[in-house]
């Protein structure tokens, strides 16, 4: 096709590539980004263990024994480049207003004036991949597509198993159809001659930024997860909800499942945790004891893009393809299926390498190994541990897998039309206060619970851990405009939906992670959640009635199934109770939340705040 060379370079377009949109874009891309190499992926297999092999002549990459892990490969960061950097996250829209409080905002025009000399001759010495993805499966009527530019090899290989990536994008695309930009760069150009000093290069200087009206993502200075994965959190939430708010759609953070009880009845489930709470266990959950004949099938593991239906529901698809789940705490007890999923085939980042070239990290199964090097590359002892606290895993320590590797993958995972959603359940990390599980008494008070949801840091988040803080609907770092809209937007599409005499799904609230006295979790969590589900789901069939409190409904100690836990209800009730003193602290928390969100803050909000303080009072 057009092979129009600039600066020596020859920028030939494959042939299967007609988007002229693209073409132009990516040639305005190699002028400014000044790669030395374009390079157009197919998403094959034989493209992808070409790419990998490089990883590992380059030493970005280790291969795991193949005896042990087929298939498999080790990445080790850069100690400063191991989580999402929120700080450096923006949302450039026109006006401040848009952005929002909860978000960095910087003018677009100065944002663009600040990135220009940054990105100007970033991917010198580099390859620039042109990473073609569908967010969704191809041709879904809630897909979308993205074109990632990189110039790092292990994005390409990632996004291969995250998304559905490669030639049968462009045929989607087309002459004419639409693609959300996306460049990134670990921000390393090379001079001539010059060659890495480290196997993961990237720059101090970061910069996650967005346009939303342009529909544009630019990422600068880190190779890691949400940081480079553009796909992921920047496309399929931060400019993704802006699209949703646009054309009446949703895009959250939330796992979707599937559940079947032992007559053969299935709901469809969406649930929103903040990142590191245990999404990818809930999605995968295998039941205990006393659950013979129900199952858990997984449908996403991080993410829902949802649109309402003509038949009143709201339909949810995974717009990922993978799982980039954290592996500390994975082990056959918390999560039986990931495990299994983790068997071959997977890009694990920052765990530790055993001596027989397979991966360990803190939490998994059996003894710690006698020794490992650790992800930072040093040598790693269960004394060296004890002594110095020293970790073998970073705590937020990933693996990339494909979805198909998962066992429990949901028949429906892959169809275009999405699965219809029955509750949602929105659950934060929380010691105190919040009970395990409440059922909201309608749509306005489940947004109101969702809204004002408070959940402790993890490592997820560069910065400090173990912090409350309010992530209203676990979409704090993701929400890609005003946090009010935000609000609006689930509280319209509610009246819409309720106008045209849909049953809308039931919302609930859950916190897995309240402590006793002695500082320990009181829930057993993981598979047990079963229980709390299995709840939820008789609620919806109207079989159990729950107590009645402020805030609305919760089960009482008979209505759990207990067979095969021993949990008394003394401990029930240490995860239940409303304390009140707490709740009034906690209000003033959603308070302080409101006066920062007040401009556009939904006046149902505010009103059912009075009302449950009300209720709280009498
Ligand atoms: O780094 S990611 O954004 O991909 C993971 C997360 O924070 O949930
Ligand atoms: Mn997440």
């Amino acid at each position: 096709m057009n092979s129009p060379v600039m600066q020596g370079l020859n920028l030939e377009t494959p042939a299967f590539v007609k988007n002229a949109r693209l073409i132009a874009w990516v040639a305005d891309m190699v002028a400014l980004c000044k790669p030395d190499q374009v390079y157009w992926c197919d998403g094959s297999k034989e493209e992808y263990d070409r790419l990998c092999q490089q990883l590992v002549d380059k030493g970005t990459f280790t291969k795991l024994n193949p005896a042990k892990r087929p298939g498999s490969f080790l990445a080790n960061s850069d100690p400063s480049d191991v989580a999402r950097v929120e700080d450096r996250t923006f949302i450039c829209s026109h006006k401040k207003d848009d952005a929002g409080p909860t978000n960095n905002w910087v003018d677009p025009k100065e944002m663009r004036a600040t990135l220009q000399p940054l990105f100007d001759g970033c991917m010198r010495g580099r390859t620039m991949y042109v990473v073609p993805f569908s967010m969704g499966p191809l041709g879904s009527n809630i897909a979308h597509v993205g074109v990632e530019l990189s110039d790092s090899a292990y994005v390409a290989v990632n996004m291969r198993l995250m998304t559905r990536m490669g030639k049968a994008v462009y045929d989607v695309l087309g002459v004419n159809g639409e693609f959300v930009p996306c460049v990134h760069t670990i921000g390393a150009p090379l001079q001539p001659g010059e060659t890495d000093q480290t196997s993961w290069p990237c720059n101090k200087t970061k910069y996650i930024v967005h346009y939303p009206e342009t529909r544009e993502i630019w990422s600068f200075g880190s190779g890691y997860g949400g940081n480079a994965l553009l796909g992921k959190k920047c496309f399929a939430l931060r400019i993704a909800s802006n699209m949703g708010r646009d054309q009446g759609w949703l895009a959250e953070h939330m796992l979707i499942l599937g559940v079947t009880n032992p007559e053969g009845r299935k709901y469809h489930v969406a649930a929103a945790f903040p990142s590191a709470c245990g999404k990818t266990n809930f999605a995968m959950m295998i039941p205990p004891k006393g659950f013979e004949g129900w199952k858990v099938t997984t449908i996403g593991d991080d993410i829902a893009w949802i649109k309402p239906n003509a038949d009143g529901r709201l339909y949810a698809i995974n717009p990922e393809a993978g799982y980039f789940g954290v592996a500390p705490g994975t082990n056959y007890k918390t999560n039986p299926n990931c495990m299994a999923s983790l068997k071959q085939d997977v890009i694990y980042t920052n765990v530790a390498l055993t001596d027989d070239g397979d991966v360990w990290w803190e939490g998994m199964d059996g003894e710690p190994p006698a020794h490992a090097i650790d992800w930072q590359g040093k040598d790693w002892t269960p004394q060296l541990a004890k002594e110095t606290g020293a970790k073998a895993a970073h705590p937020n320590a990933r693996f990339t897998v494909a979805a198909t590797n998962n066992p429990a993958l949901d028949p429906a995972w892959d169809d275009p039309a999405g699965v219809a959603i029955d509750a949602f359940i929105f659950g934060g990390r929380r010691s105190t206060t919040v009970p395990l599980v409440t059922e909201a008494n309608d749509w306005v008070e489940g947004v109101y619970m969702a809204a004002t949801m408070g959940s402790e840091t993890t490592a997820a988040i560069m910065g400090q851990q173990g912090v409350v803080r309010r992530d209203p609907f676990a979409m704090l770092p993701f929400t890609g405009y005003n946090m009010s809209d935000y609000f609006q937007h689930w509280l319209n599409l509610g009246k819409k939906l309720e106008a045209s005499g849909a049953k809308l799904p039931k919302i609930f609230t859950t916190n897995w992670f309240r402590k006793g006295e002695d500082g320990k979790i009181v829930w057993p969590g993981y598979g047990e959640n079963m229980r709390v589900l299995k709840w939820m789901i008789d609620r919806l069939e109207g079989k159990v009635r729950g107590d009645r409190h402020a805030f609305g409904i919760s089960p009482s100690y008979q209505e759990l199934n207990w067979e095969g836990l021993p949990f008394t209800k003394a401990q029930f009730d240490q995860v239940i109770d409303i304390d009140l003193p707490a709740w009034e602290k906690e209000l003033q928390l959603h308070h302080e939340l409101f006066q920062q969100l007040a401009h556009h803050l939904p006046s149902e909000l505010k009103e059912t705040k009075a009302k449950i303080e009300q209720r709280l009072a009498a």
